[in-house]
């Protein structure tokens, strides 16, 4: 550990121990979301002791237990069930440890929360799923409550049922777990079988849009089927853009962004400098149409063209090496 030049302490000397505790860490966002933050924590010479999510609420309060006990100087947190998280979470602020919530609300003022925005980015799927299909259609709809982000999803969803009366949710399905995308495809296919005049689906979560493309795919109903959704990597850039997709649209951020944002978020507590309470990486709308006009095929592509997608001026500092991919 050689430290970071013209950082304040500890990180002049390097070596700072974070640890990164995540309830869920299958599937391309949390895969791209973890490589952001040790690209982050690389750049600043952290520690970081990565403690991978099994959907396992018990293992994730002893993974935090874990880590107070190595002495960590942060913890981030990503995902969980809050019920499961607070008294381990006091123990860790109670030792003078920092702790960043990524997508859990865990209600705390000493605790910064790092969101997607995603109100905005429920709201911008739902426009464009308006502006393709006018504002009267029969809808699936994919949701699992208790995750933040999706809670948040679907507060904006409601509000859009009352607001265009002519959307009618015919269906309601949703898993998550180890194998969300089949387990949600295996829900899908007796949805669609069961409401042959649903013509769109919001599943605003990548896997949940995958697994409803399957179902399609299956049923050989692609052609009159829309999908829109939430999040983006470049298996799902490619599920989008090839010949017959029926998912047209996703609202997403680049995920290894908000991972970096959220060890920032961890370096700028551990240093004692301040952190707004709310945290926010702002998502962009991408449509079928449009990645397929910019020729864009990967993640770095979008990075190229969408300079959101390379990088965040959330919580940053001039001692914070922030090009990382
Ligand atoms: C189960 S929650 C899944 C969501 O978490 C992150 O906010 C991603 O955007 C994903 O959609």
């Amino acid at each position: 550990a050689g430290g970071v030049n013209g950082a304040p302490a500890p990180f002049d000397k390097g070596g700072v121990k974070v640890a990164l505790v995540s309830y869920i860490s299958a599937g391309d966002f949390f895969q791209a979301y973890q490589a952001g933050a040790e690209a982050q924590a690389k750049a600043l010479d952290i520690d970081l002791r990565v403690f991978p999510g099994r959907q396992d609420a018990a293992a994730q309060r002893e993974q935090i237990l874990q880590a107070i006990n190595l002495g960590v100087s942060a913890i981030v947190i990503d995902h969980g069930l809050p019920e499961s998280l607070g008294d381990v979470v006091q123990q860790a602020l109670d030792k003078g440890i920092k702790v960043v919530a990524f997508d859990v609300n865990l209600n705390n003022p000493k605790i910064p929360q790092v969101e997607q925005s995603d109100h905005e980015l429920a709201e911008l799927a739902l426009k464009q799923a308006l502006k393709d299909n006018g504002d009267s259609f029969k809808a699936g709809y994919v949701y699992v409550a208790g995750f933040a982000p999706l809670d948040r999803r679907n507060e904006v969803w409601e509000t859009f049922k009352k607001q265009n009366a002519g959307v009618v949710e015919k269906a309601r399905f949703g898993n998550v777990s180890d194998t969300t995308a089949t387990s949600t495809a295996d829900q899908a296919k007796a949805a669609l079988t069961a409401n042959p005049d649903i013509g769109v689906i919001f599943a605003p979560y990548d896997e949940f849009a995958r697994g409803v493309k399957l179902a399609a795919t299956d049923l050989g109903i692609v052609n009159k089927l829309k999908i829109y959704s939430a999040d983006v990597s470049t298996a799902d850039i490619q599920e989008i853009t090839e010949p017959g997709s029926p998912w047209v649209a996703t609202v997403a951020t680049n995920p290894a962004v908000v991972g970096a944002v959220s060890i920032r978020a961890a370096a700028l507590q551990v240093a004692g400098q301040e952190v707004p309470h709310q945290i926010t990486v702002k998502p962009t709308l991408l449509t079928q149409e449009g990645l397929r006009a910019a020729g864009v095929k990967t993640i770095e592509e979008l990075a190229q063209k969408v300079p959101a997608f390379n990088a965040s001026d959330a919580v940053t500092a001039s001692w914070i090496p922030q090009k990382l991919f």
